[in-house]
């Protein structure tokens, strides 16, 4: 393998920091990967499953300070801090690697260091990206091997000797006194210390192909989005391209992988969380997965919400903080009705009912992207696929519609900068919270949110032709309590009006925030649903808007000159339109 000198040099000056006892390059190979799980089945890293019913696939416990992403100890280190922007925590990259650089030197002693080269995206694609990741967990380099493409694949993918993002990662010792995810956009370089888990450790997924990629594609004129990728098929066996962008544990795994309930039209998966997206050379933009893993939720994942998922974990699986049974198989809240007798929690605690949840609520599962039953052929092709619409999405328990359609892109580009969500499980914190968070990257957006609104516009203006751009809310509820809309499977009649609407048949009527479908535009057939539960779940209540879009003109203040006028306009021509509604 052939390795670029830059990063020789990079790897010796991390290897001389943290001193590790050995140092190994990752090959990406099916030994290399047996090689890991041996080494962690014997030092408890990993528990066996049931090796009937679940193949080759583990259960990792990880600390129970440390199970999920912590965005409070997440930075962007630009040298101005308005680079950052008012979204982000920014620290001076100095200030940064001073601090971190306590915990990280000697820090490997005694230990393995890992050297990740990955591709992130097929390989061949003009779009695909490499990163060289180091790190001294097993678990993050067995991830890397289902979640990345490792080996000689990412390192003849470098166009020069510099090409590729760099990351550190070392475990440390866990505390989140002693954690950083930090990021150096202007250095092409992630630092990550104090966590082995997901987002703040799997360096290629979050930290590099959203934070960093997002840099990068502002410069370069592309997008780095934290959306699904799906293709709907229709009974004509035409497919239609859809990205939806929605917040951490909030649908997108279980939309990328919708079992439709109509007759005739079916949901091909091409991606589960990030998509990088580009305008080709006739302006139509063009869309692939850097990832070739799922790292998905696993509670509520069961064969009657999301059976292609249920499927695809029953081999080959890393489940990290699922609870076990008496027969070594994984369980988790939501699998099925009942929980079965003498489970383990997620912490190796025998678990009783009313104790809380076996599993943890963020709980999840890694396998790779071909296991999925409705994984569509082409979804490792290197032209990406092309994009007919893009749906914004966010947990709202009031306010916004099922489902409505922008009146054009910028229109739309001010909606998905308008959207808010409900907090969940996927980050460290109050579960429930309504937050701000524009096109579901308010995590992930590594530069100043006022210039990130300002390229997704001028992207638009570029795209000869743009896709539609849609809103939508499965977590809307009655008074009781009660979601509205049953979701899941049922959301292939929404993806079905959005694919009438982009050909022009589908019906809708035009409303201050845009269009929703008409009485009769949703296909309900075979689905119980009284019309006044409908018509509830697409409602829009003007004097709720009005109070929104006073919480979003705040929102919108902090970014000062850098918010785009025409964004500004919206909200005001929005405005102005509810009033007289009202
Ligand atoms: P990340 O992997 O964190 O980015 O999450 P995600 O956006 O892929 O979310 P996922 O599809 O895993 O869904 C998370 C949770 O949202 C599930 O466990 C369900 O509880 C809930 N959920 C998903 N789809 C629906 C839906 O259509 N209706 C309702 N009511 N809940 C849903
Ligand atoms: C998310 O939180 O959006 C995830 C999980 O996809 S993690 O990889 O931990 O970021
Ligand atoms: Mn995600």
């Amino acid at each position: 393998m052939s390795v670029s000198s830059v990063a020789e040099k990079w790897v010796d000056e991390v290897a001389a920091m943290t001193r590790p006892a050995r140092i190994v390059w990752a090959d990406g190979s099916k030994a290399e990967y047996d090689g890991l799980i041996e080494d962690m089945l014997r030092d408890g890293t990993l528990l066996p499953l049931n090796s009937r019913t679940y193949p080759s696939s583990y259960l990792h416990r990880s600390h129970p300070s440390d199970v999920a992403r912590t965005e409070q100890l997440t930075f962007i280190c630009t040298r101005e801090r308005e680079d950052a922007g008012p979204t982000n925590n920014w620290m001076a990259p100095v200030d940064g690697k001073a601090k971190a650089g306590q915990w990280l030197r000697g820090g490997m002693q005694g230990r393995t260091m890992w050297v990740i080269p990955y591709l992130m995206g097929p390989a061949g694609s003009s779009m695909s990206r490499v990163g060289i990741m180091v790190t001294d967990s097993a678990y993050v380099v067995a991830s890397m091997h289902i979640m990345t493409r490792v080996g000689a694949v990412a390192l003849q993918h470098m166009r020069s000797d510099d090409d590729f993002v760099a990351g550190l990662h070392a475990l440390g010792d866990l505390s989140p006194d002693r954690r950083l995810i930090l990021h150096f956009p202007e250095e092409k370089l992630i630092w990550s210390v104090g966590s082995g888990y997901g987002g703040n450790a799997l360096l290629g997924k979050k930290c590099h192909a959203l934070r960093i990629a997002s840099w990068q594609a502002r410069q370069e004129g592309w997008l780095a989005e934290h959306m699904l990728i799906i293709g709907v098929e229709d009974p004509e066996g035409r497919v239609t391209y859809l990205g939806a962008a929605m917040p951490s544990a909030s649908g997108k795994t279980n939309l990328a992988m919708v079992e439709s309930r109509l007759p005739g039209w079916r949901v091909w998966t091409l991606g589960d969380d990030i998509a990088w997206i580009h305008v080709d050379a006739t302006g139509q933009l063009r869309a692939i997965n850097p990832e070739r893993g799922f790292f998905g939720v696993a509670p509520n994942t069961s064969p009657k919400t999301n059976a292609n998922a249920t499927a695809m974990v029953r081999s080959n699986t890393i489940f990290t903080n699922v609870a076990l049974t008496p027969s070594q198989e994984p369980w988790w809240e939501g699998l099925t009705p009942e929980p079965p007798a003498g489970l383990v929690d997620w912490q190796g605690r025998p678990w009783q009912p009313g104790s809380g949840p076996a599993a943890h609520p963020n709980s999840r599962f890694t396998v790779p992207v071909h296991q999925c039953p409705s994984v569509a052929p082409n979804w490792e092709d290197p032209q990406g696929v092309p994009l007919s619409g893009l749906i914004f999405g966010s947990r709202r328990t009031a306010v916004i519609p099922l489902v409505f359609e922008a009146f054009d892109w910028t229109h739309g580009v001010f909606l998905g900068s308008a959207m808010s969500t409900e907090t969940t499980a996927a980050i460290t914190g109050k579960v429930g919270v309504v937050r701000r968070d524009p096109m579901a990257m308010l995590p992930f957006c590594g530069y100043n949110m006022g210039d990130y609104f300002a390229h997704w516009l001028a992207l638009g203006a570029q795209a000869t032709r743009a896709p539609r751009l849609f809103r939508v809310n499965w977590f809307r509820r009655d008074a009781d309590g009660k979601f509205l809309w049953p979701g899941y499977s049922e959301n292939v009649r929404v993806l079905k009006w959005m694919v009438e609407r982009i050909r022009g048949t589908g019906r809708a009527e035009e409303t201050p925030i845009g269009w929703v479908p008409s009485p009769g535009a949703l296909d309900l057939e075979g689905l119980a649903l009284p019309a006044e539960r409908l018509r509830q779940a697409l409602h829009c209540d003007a004097g709720e808007w009005l109070a929104a879009l006073d919480d979003l003109d705040e929102f919108y203040g902090q970014f000062g000159s850098r918010l785009p006028g025409p964004i500004a306009e919206q909200l005001a021509v929005t405005r102005r339109k509810l009033a007289t509604r009202r």
